[in-house]
């Protein structure tokens, strides 16, 4: 029998994960690590300054931050990768339809992340999880909806070994610190760019469609698209990225700057980097040639709206909120705690922006694509997920309620 000092836990692995993809991220796209230090120096930066900086979060749980995104091809792939992140502690929250974005993403994602407070302090790693609709007619005809199903069925992206040990961490919430290695070695490498050479003709002729299609289903792996740090100030992170001559897309997604308590989510993102691929070209041979699916993204994040928040700030931005945390609180438009003393604490938002992730998604892409709006659509919803899932898809807005009921003995 293992001692227990030995075991390792649930939130332990999805800090050793975190860690590792990071480490992993960084050797495959090199302008990360630039990000990440300069992510560090802003942080340590209004630290310095601002003697209230900590209120959104402690600066070890900041800097340790990321968020994550891959993107899946078939729902037995999003339900074995919701044992993999189960394992770690991490659970799905909310379901975002990319297919009404502007211009149309062919997925439906969800996020995974730990639930409760004290989970989120000791890691709050998280990740973007999309996964394409092959059966929507605006974007795939009859037959080549055929071929991808065909293709997505062939394929494996997590070995049965994975599997395994993350159930048994589900069903023990412990792993001896051997069977914790290993999970973390092969997790790491079902998230890693594949070197296996891709078939040129089918990745165009799914790239026609959207260039998202054929970075999922082009392809036999997956891979992490993208790993975001957060940072206290992204206006000046975004300067400083400039400075160092690394090229940001021109704007920064979510609510503007102002002088308003900070809300929901801001994101900046520098442009895909071109990444050698081998190729198998028509004629059988294997070139080395390149292509731009990654990207480096950051992140400032603040409070959580209300239902009723977040509806003043769809309909008329960030103008309709009002100047303070006292009156966001009282006007139950944002989510609060108090601290001992009395004072009113903010509940970190914690989730994603369906318009930022598509103005992420759609600010990387190659083309723009080719849809067909007067085509069937598929359904696709939150019950639908869940049973995909076979488990809880749990709504943001409740945990965030009933965080603040608890916090205050409601
Ligand atoms: C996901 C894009 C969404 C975000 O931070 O909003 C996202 C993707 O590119 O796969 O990560
Ligand atoms: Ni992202």
């Amino acid at each position: 029998m293992s001692t227990d000092g030995d075991a390792v836990t649930p939130t332990r692995l999805r800090t050793d994960l975190a860690r590792s993809l990071s480490q992993l991220y960084g050797t495959e796209v090199p302008a990360y690590t630039t990000l990440v230090e300069v992510s560090e120096q802003v942080n340590r930066d209004v630290l310095a300054a601002d003697p209230d900086a900590e209120r959104l979060g402690s600066i070890e749980r900041v800097t340790a931050e990321r968020h994550g995104a891959i993107r899946l091809g078939t729902p037995q792939e999003l339900a074995q990768v919701a044992r993999i992140f189960g394992a770690c502690g991490m659970y799905p929250v909310g379901f975002y339809d990319l297919r009404d974005a502007t211009p149309a993403i062919p997925v439906v994602s969800t996020a995974f992340r730990p639930l409760d407070r004290d989970e989120l302090a000791q890691n709050p790693f998280r990740v973007f999880t999309s996964l394409l609709v092959v059966d929507d007619r605006r974007f795939f005809d009859a037959r080549l909806e055929a071929e991808l199903t065909e293709f997505l069925a062939a394929r494996t992206l997590f070995p049965g070994e994975l599997l395994e040990l993350a159930d048994l961490m589900e069903q023990q919430h412990r792993l001896t610190a051997e069977q914790g290695e290993r999970f973390i070695e092969l997790a790491t490498a079902a998230f890693a760019l594949s070197p296996e050479p891709v078939d040129r003709a089918w990745y165009s002729r799914l790239e026609e469609v959207s260039s998202v299609a054929a970075d999922i289903g082009g392809v036999a792996s997956t891979h992490i698209n993208h790993l975001t740090p957060r940072v206290l100030d992204i206006d000046e992170l975004y300067r400083r990225m400039g400075e160092r001559g690394i090229e940001m897309i021109d704007r920064i997604q979510g609510p503007p700057r102002t002088d308003q308590p900070d809300v929901l989510l801001r994101q900046t993102s520098f442009r895909a980097l071109a990444e050698p691929r081998r190729f198998r070209e028509p004629d059988g041979s294997i070139v080395v040639d390149s292509l731009r699916v990654r990207f480096g993204e950051v992140e400032q994040r603040g409070v959580a709206l209300t239902p009723t928040g977040r509806q003043a700030y769809d309909d008329h931005g960030i103008a309709a909120l009002p100047d303070t945390d006292e009156q966001l609180d009282a006007l139950d438009l944002a989510y609060y705690t108090r601290d001992e003393a009395g004072g009113l604490r903010p509940i970190v938002y914690e989730d994603f922006l369906p318009k930022s992730a598509a103005g992420i998604f759609a600010s990387n892409l190659t083309g723009e694509g080719r849809s067909n709006a007067g085509e069937r659509s598929a359904r696709r919803d939150a019950p639908w997920m869940r049973d995909v899932l076979g488990r809880e898809l749990h709504d943001p807005y409740d945990l965030y309620a009933a965080e603040r009921s608890a916090g205050r003995g409601d």
